[in-house]
């Protein structure tokens, strides 16, 4: 048995290594969420698509699981070229870019479809562009459902409900404030500490999609749901300019139509991962709120709209954003 395990682990070392051989160069990218979560799988099928595109040349290694550290380090280490490339929420960048705000805002986009529509046309080629002046390249937007609140407390039915209550938010003011604007208290932090903040009370709990609820475990110490469904962040795919600068025109042409090729693997994917998510935290026993009044959510946003859209240059994002049908 300790035999044939050694020989599993040579002959895989072996593959491994052939597996290298036959790229010219390998890029790290760096993803927070476990293997087999539809943003990794999505990032392996680009690595696919691009592997063949330069005839073996390039080839994408995801590093899953935080395995290269949390969020906000792993986009720092991008910028400096460390990390090559990263698929990360647009909520970690919106305290560097402010564009990244704007498909950020609580209740900007009426649906999937509206954000989709918005964010496969020029608004969201303006959105990528802005990365250029922070060391980065954007290359292509990722779904990541809609995001509500849940907690380890009690059910949350209304707005009124969340008053006094703490949630975790990802680093961003504009999130500190969207939980402030409802009532309640936010709490900043990494992914990756929220499970044991929730266990031990340090928060009352959090927001996220479906998927992300379901794979990080939150539901297991986070039993109530409420879908009141205030963001629809897309999440970026980007890559580090020095990385990007090094490569041929060729080869800078394939990245970008390999990434755009993936977003669609990436919609299906994400399209059964968000149902099966679904399914399993129901059957764990959550609780699961629909029948909440998103008017007062929505209104409760106004102060927000009002502190983060300041310059000519957003208002018209979301003036164009609104008038997208
Ligand atoms: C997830 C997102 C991650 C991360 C996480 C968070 O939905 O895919 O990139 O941002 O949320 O809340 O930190």
């Amino acid at each position: 048995m300790k035999r044939r395990h050694i020989l599993a682990a040579l002959l895989a070392s072996v593959s491994l290594a052939g597996a290298a051989q036959a790229c010219e160069r390998t890029l790290r990218s760096s993803d927070t969420h476990p293997d087999g979560y539809p943003t990794v799988e999505a990032v392996k099928a680009m690595g696919k698509i691009l592997e063949e595109k330069t005839g073996g040349k390039l080839c994408i290694e995801v590093f899953h699981s935080a395995q290269l550290g949390q969020e906000k380090d792993t986009i720092e280490q991008t910028q400096f070229g460390v990390i090559d490339m990263n698929r990360v929420s647009l909520g970690p960048f919106n305290n560097m870019i402010p564009e990244t705000q704007i498909p950020s805002l609580p209740y900007i986009f009426r649906s999937t479809e509206h954000m989709h529509k918005v964010m496969d046309g020029p608004i969201g080629e303006e959105i990528l562009a802005a990365f250029s002046d922070h060391d980065l390249v954007g290359l292509a937007f990722y779904d990541a459902g809609s995001r509500s609140f849940y907690n380890s407390q009690k059910p949350i039915n209304s707005m009124a409900d969340l008053s006094g209550m703490k949630f975790r938010v990802m680093q961003s003011d504009l999130f500190v404030d969207m939980v402030g604007a409802l009532g309640a208290n936010a709490t900043p932090m990494p992914y990756g500490e929220v499970y044991s903040s929730i266990q031990t009370g340090v928060i009352d709990g959090a927001e996220n999609n479906y998927p992300s609820y379901e794979s990080s475990g939150h539901f297991e110490v986070a039993k109530y749901l409420t879908l009141d469904q205030h963001l629809i962040v897309p999440e970026i795919l980007a890559m580090s300019k020095k990385t990007y600068d090094s490569l041929s025109a060729d080869e800078q042409a394939a990245v970008r139509a390999a990434a755009k090729e993936s977003v669609l693997v990436m919609r299906d994917l994400w399209a059964a991962r968000e149902k099966a998510s679904e399914d399993k935290v129901r059957a764990a026993g959550v609780e699961v709120i629909t029948d909440i009044d998103k008017t007062p959510f929505i209104e409760a946003m106004v102060p927000v709209y009002q502190k983060y859209v300041t310059s000519d240059k957003l208002k018209s994002l979301v003036e164009r954003i609104q008038a997208t049908k």
